[in-house]
């Protein structure tokens, strides 16, 4: 549909509003995805208010299914929900996001956070006050005396890789494409941030008609330097005991079946973080499962026990690292094959920047058919079944009322097949899913552990079953996390994106309780029982009652044999079904994982926070610098 114009327009330009432009300008790019021509952006989300619903809002309207909009319950939600279908696409198709002023932008700035950690595109185009200023202060502007020109939108610069106003028609015809080419970019990677004042979204301008020429975009792949290619062959070649690190760069690169192929070729075992998992199937010889705080023992053994360690598109987290206590120790060399300078130079890494994928299959081919000593390879396959067994015992159900969370994740994950995908972000939940989790191909495992953000999994869910439809999407979360942002489960039922959610109910914020007992803490403020309450306590929630209220068909289940048959009944569901079962909190898988640096208080009253000070120092003293 194409708009009414209201003057002619000079040959040659095209008279729309600056909202008509983005719009148009934004439904015409499309992007070349597995030898296919798709849209780039999967449309938009969009909650209305003033400053977005006259000339945002008007312009989305008149584009109906050509750039198709999706009303959400919450601006964080809806965003979380695009990061997860641009994740879930491998950065390769992209949401818009656009908010009122005041509290809806502010409400993605959390979001704006969590795409900016995780290296994922999403644009997002908050509304913004009066460029002219004349009706100021307008409803939901934060006034500041001194600089009339800041607004809340402001808070999006330190969380946005990208980040412009537009106070003039024109400057969009410079921006935009800046910002496109921002979310396209596999090293810049992140959230880019168009406000947009409201009397500029409704300024009409004539817009040259070619910056609306359907546009055909490639990832780029970055190539390999020559120098450093030689530098990392030669270290590789004197390996005795080598070992890769896949992290989620594998994925975006796509490079998930060359980097199975290199570890099988050259006996190299290959080890997961939290973003990379799912890089190689779990049962893959190669495969010695999670690395680091939340790591397999086969795969931390392995670390330990390295000469010349290969991070792959990782960008070598504390939780990867251990807090620079795993590797890194005299004696062993660490080189970063990363798409991004920031990455690949970190922790003294000898760097091999470049695409993951080109990378690759530069180094099989430079190696030939060098490959570890048989002594190595041995010694994975010992650790891999070693840690299968250690698996299998703490993921089976032992018939108790209040499972753990492992037992829970074993029922889950026995149901699993080649097409479920699980999803997860904060909690306990993602330490037990990268040590215990099968996955079985590339984008089987979603958990989003770079902001770790409650209130993701929900509203994450609903966005990879949009990137991903023929996939069955499995939700766990616990009970803190769905209270804190459960909004998008009415979405998914409006919707039709039919999820699978379990939620852990363990009565709290289990994960830090136990972090905090770990630091010597008393028990406080997290467990529902260790908070201040009304005498009689804090209510006991009913999840399924409160899903059904959203739409969902749901249930409340006992124990483990119970939870079996309820998925059995959600597997055949056609609309959203939450199971909610009663958890242990204090339980979590005690094998395998890694020293985690939580600072402690030098001085306490408690022994026990004494105690753990100690500890603290004799880890520090390990660490890396
Ligand atoms: C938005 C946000 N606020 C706070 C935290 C810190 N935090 C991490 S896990 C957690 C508790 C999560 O509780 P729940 O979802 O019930 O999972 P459980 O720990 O019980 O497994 C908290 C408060 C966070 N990750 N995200
Ligand atoms: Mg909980």
């Amino acid at each position: 549909m194409s708009p009414v114009f209201h003057s002619a327009a000079a040959p040659g330009t095209v008279r729309l509003t600056v909202a008509q432009a983005l719009v148009r300008y934004l439904s015409r790019q499309y992007i070349e995805q597995h030898g296919q021509e798709v849209p780039l952006f999967g449309g938009c989300f969009a909650i209305f208010g003033h400053g977005n619903v006259a000339g945002l809002g008007e312009a989305l309207h008149a584009a109906g299914d050509d750039f198709p909009t999706y009303r959400a319950h919450n601006e964080q939600g809806m965003a979380n929900a695009a990061i997860a279908y641009a994740k879930a696409n491998n950065r390769r198709r992209i949401m818009a996001c656009t908010s009122s002023i005041g509290p809806g932008a502010t409400n993605m700035v959390t979001s704006a956070g969590l795409a900016h950690v995780n290296r994922l595109p999403v644009l997002f185009l908050p509304g913004d006050t009066f460029a002219s200023r004349a009706p100021d202060p307008v409803l939901q502007q934060v006034e500041h005396f001194n600089d009339p020109g800041l607004s809340v939108n402001d808070c999006f610069r330190p969380v946005s890789r990208f980040f412009d106003r537009i106070t003039r028609p024109e400057q969009l015809l410079t921006s935009l494409p800046q910002a496109l080419a921002t979310l396209l970019d596999p090293v810049d990677c992140g959230p880019a941030t168009l406000c947009l004042p409201q009397d500029v979204q409704t300024l009409a301008f004539e817009w040259p008609e070619d910056f609306f020429t359907r546009r055909v975009h490639h990832i780029r792949r970055a190539p390999v330097a020559q120098e450093e290619l030689v530098a990392a062959l030669d270290t590789l070649r004197t390996a005795k005991r080598p070992l890769l690190i896949a992290g989620g760069g594998v994925h975006y690169s796509e490079a998930c079946e060359a980097l199975a192929a290199f570890a099988q070729q050259h006996g190299i075992p290959v080890v997961e973080t939290q973003a990379g998992k799912g890089a190689l199937p779990w049962d893959h010889a190669r495969n010695m499962g999670a690395i680091g705080v939340t790591g397999a023992a086969s795969a931390n053994q392995l670390a330990r026990e390295a000469d010349v360690i290969m991070a792959i598109g990782s960008r070598l987290q504390d939780f990867t690292s251990g807090s620079r206590t795993l590797f890194e120790a005299a004696g062993q060399t660490l080189i970063s094959l990363n798409v991004g300078r920031f990455d690949a130079v970190k922790h003294g890494a000898r760097q091999l920047q470049c695409d993951a994928l080109r990378g690759l299959e530069a180094l099989t081919a430079g190696l030939g058919d060098w490959a570890a000593p048989d002594s190595w390879v041995q010694r994975q396959s010992g650790l891999k079944q070693e840690w299968e067994a250690v698996r299998e015992s703490v993921m089976a159900d032992q018939g108790l009322s209040l499972p753990t969370d492992a037992q829970v994740l074993g029922a889950v994950n026995r149901q699993a097949t080649e097409d479920t995908t699980v999803v997860c972000a904060a909690g306990g939940l993602p330490g037990e899913l990268h040590k215990l989790w099968a996955a079985s191909v590339p984008g089987s495992y979603h958990v989003e552990y770079g902001f770790s953000c409650m209130g993701y999994e929900l509203a994450g869910g609903m966005g990879v079953k949009m990137a991903r439809p023929e996939r069955d999407i499995v939700v766990v979360v616990g009970d803190g996390s769905y209270l804190m942002l459960n909004s998008e489960l009415a979405t998914s039922v409006m919707l039709g994106h039919k999820l699978t959610v379990v939620v852990l109910d363990n009565r709290g914020y289990g994960c830090i309780n136990r972090l905090q007992h770990a630091t010597g803490g008393a028990g406080f403020n997290n467990l529902l029982k260790d908070c201040r309450t009304v005498p009689e306590g804090a209510p006991k929630v009913d999840f399924a009652a409160h899903a059904r209220a959203l739409g969902c068909q749901a249930e409340q289940v006992t124990g483990i044999g119970e939870l079996d048959a309820a998925l059995e009944r959600a597997r055949t569901s056609s609309t959203t079904y939450v199971i909610a079962l009663d958890t242990d909190p204090l339980p979590s898988t005690q094998e395998g994982g890694h020293w985690w640096e939580v600072a402690i208080p030098e001085v306490s009253e408690r022994e026990a926070v004494r105690d753990a000070y100690q500890g603290y120092l004799s880890h520090k003293r390990q660490q890396a610098c």
